[in-house]
Formats: C-alpha cells, structure tokens, sequence
C-alpha cells in the first residue's frame, strides 16, 4: 500500500504537509489559521495552480469529528491527486485553473491525536468544561446556526454538547474567523465525515428549504450517479434535516448562512460493516468515491457562476 492507502497519525501528518510545501513551494502555501485548545497548529493548504487572477476558491474541511479517519486520509488523497493530476486530468486541470484550494486537513487534532493514543473512538475536541469536569465539546455543534437546539444537548458529558456558547472553541472560531475573511472568495464549501454514505447540504440545523434547495439536489444526485457508475456504490443525498437527523450548530449550515450558497457535508464509507474503523484496504475506494462527487458538483459551480 501507497503512503496514501495507510492512516497517519497526527505528527506523520504535519511532517506530510511540510513536505508537500517544501516539494511544491510555488503551488502550495501553508496558513497558520489558528490554534486547538491543546495548542496545536491549525495548518490550512492552499493550493493555487494557476494564477488567473480572478479566481474564485473552495474549501475542504477533514477531521472535524476526531474518530472518522476516513476523512482525513480524503484529505490527504485530494492533495495528492491535485498536484499529480493537474494537466494530466482534465476534470482536475479545469477546476483547479478556475479555483484555488483551501484545505484543512485536521479541524480537531486534539482529539484526532487522542484517537491514536488513547480512545479511538473518541469524537469532540478536549477543552475541559469548568462546571462538570466531563471533557469535549462537538465541534459540528459549536457553529451559530440555530445554536445548541433539537439535536445538540448543553450537557457536558454527552456526545453532541454543543459548548458554552457559538465558537466557544478556537478549532470552530478559527475556521469561522477564516471563512469570515475570505468570504468573498470562497464559493464552495466541503465539510468530509464519516459514515453512513451521505451527500448532505443545508439545512440540517431546522426543516426549512435552502433557497437554492433544487440546485443542491441535482448536484448531489449527479454526484451519486456518478459514484454508482463508476464505483457500484450507492450514497443517499438531500438536506441534512431529512436525510440524516436534526443537528444544528454545524459548519456547513453556518458557512451557507454566511453567504456560501454552495455548501456540503460528505460522510464517506461505510454503511456500518466496519463503521469508524474502516480498514485501510478500503481507503483508495472511499476517497475516489468521494474525489468524483467534490469534483462533479465543482464544475457544476464553476459552470453557474
Ligand atoms: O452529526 C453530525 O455532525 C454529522 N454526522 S456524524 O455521524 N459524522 O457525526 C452530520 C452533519 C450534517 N450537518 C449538520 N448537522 N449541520
Ligand atoms: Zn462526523
């Protein structure tokens, strides 16, 4: 297996992405946007292959929840794929001529690094609660969006506590303090978890209809069709709230209220077989599943706009 086919612990990951910069110094810069509540470096890639100067951006956001490593191996694969596959591609080539690359490769290192040593199915961050002691804040509740209602829980010791208040921790302030400052540039927003099999887009934080509801739809749907055509899977897509669950507090509500009308949340492989602890012989398969739905509904956005 190719270093992109095993699960990398969060210093192999940092050292991946000092490489990637020092290999490929006029395509990739590294942005420090902020750091997790254990003081580890947020790192961003950016990833800017062409320099047509009116060009537009989209994000991808992997690790948010610490135990689904599916999502940070995808990730490392987009990256990868990017910088091989760039003029040889031609879906890859014409995205990335007409958009630059935001990628965060691990929103919660914290937590991802105590999967590794200590509980790997943990999921929220480690901040430490002043008033129960109990450890961890969801940070896919933590974004204002219909904050800390159905679907969130303000208990500290349960899975999905959404924090003291919206971008109560510096993971969800950092992105939320990026995206602010960028949002003029970003069209496309990409947030990668794991599992269930899943194109998601807004709202999942209440039943309402995004105004662009029917866009979002057949985007999804194309890239499921592709998915199927080329892989023989099958990923459900639709709004958060009916496909999934109620949730609110999350990022891709939140970056879509502020004005990315393009706005989504993957969860890759499986339905359950292996669950979080997918093996590594399965990661090339998810990430091309999911490498061919991110590229089918780009070049629908660069189409619109
Ligand atoms: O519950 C979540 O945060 C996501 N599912 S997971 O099993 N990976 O935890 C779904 C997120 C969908 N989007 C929002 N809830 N905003
Ligand atoms: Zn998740």
């Amino acid at each position: 297996a190719t270093f992109y086919e095993r699960y990398h612990d969060l210093n192999d990951i940092y050292y991946w992405m000092e490489r990637i910069i020092q290999d490929n110094p006029s395509k990739v810069k590294l942005i420090l946007i902020g750091s997790s509540s254990e003081k580890r470096p947020l790192y961003v890639l950016k990833l800017s292959l062409n320099d047509n100067p009116d060009k537009k951006a989209m994000w991808i956001d992997c690790g948010i929840h610490a135990r689904e490593w599916i999502s940070p191996a995808f990730c490392l694969w987009f990256v990868q794929h990017s910088l091989s596959f760039y003029g040889q591609n031609q879906d890859i080539t014409y995205i990335l001529n007409n958009m630059d690359v935001y990628i965060l490769p691990v929103l919660n290192p914290d937590g991802y690094d105590y999967t590794w040593t200590t509980n790997r199915m943990w999921r929220k961050n480690r901040s430490v609660s002043k008033s129960s002691g109990c450890i961890g804040v969801d940070l896919n509740r933590n974004f204002d969006a219909n904050w800390c209602t159905e679907g969130a829980s303000n208990d500290p010791c349960t899975e999905i506590y959404c924090g003291e208040f919206p971008e109560s921790e510096p993971e969800s302030q950092a992105v939320a303090d990026f995206l602010r400052n960028h949002k003029d540039e970003v069209q496309l927003y990409f947030s990668i978890h794991s599992y269930s099999q899943m194109l998601l887009f807004p709202y999942s934080c209440s039943m309402d209809e995004a105004e662009n509801h029917k866009d979002l739809l057949e985007m999804t749907r194309e890239a499921a069709q592709k998915i199927r055509r080329y892989y023989r899977n099958t990923y459900k897509y639709g709004a958060g709230s009916k496909t999934i669950y109620l949730a609110p507090g999350g990022s891709d509500d939140w970056a879509y209220n502020l004005g990315i009308k393009y706005s989504f949340t993957f969860e890759l492989q499986d339905v359950g077989q292996y669950g979080f602890l997918l093996p590594p012989s399965h990661i090339s398969k998810a990430c091309n599943e999911a490498l061919i739905a991110v590229k089918t509904i780009a070049l629908r956005v660069i189409e619109k706009t």
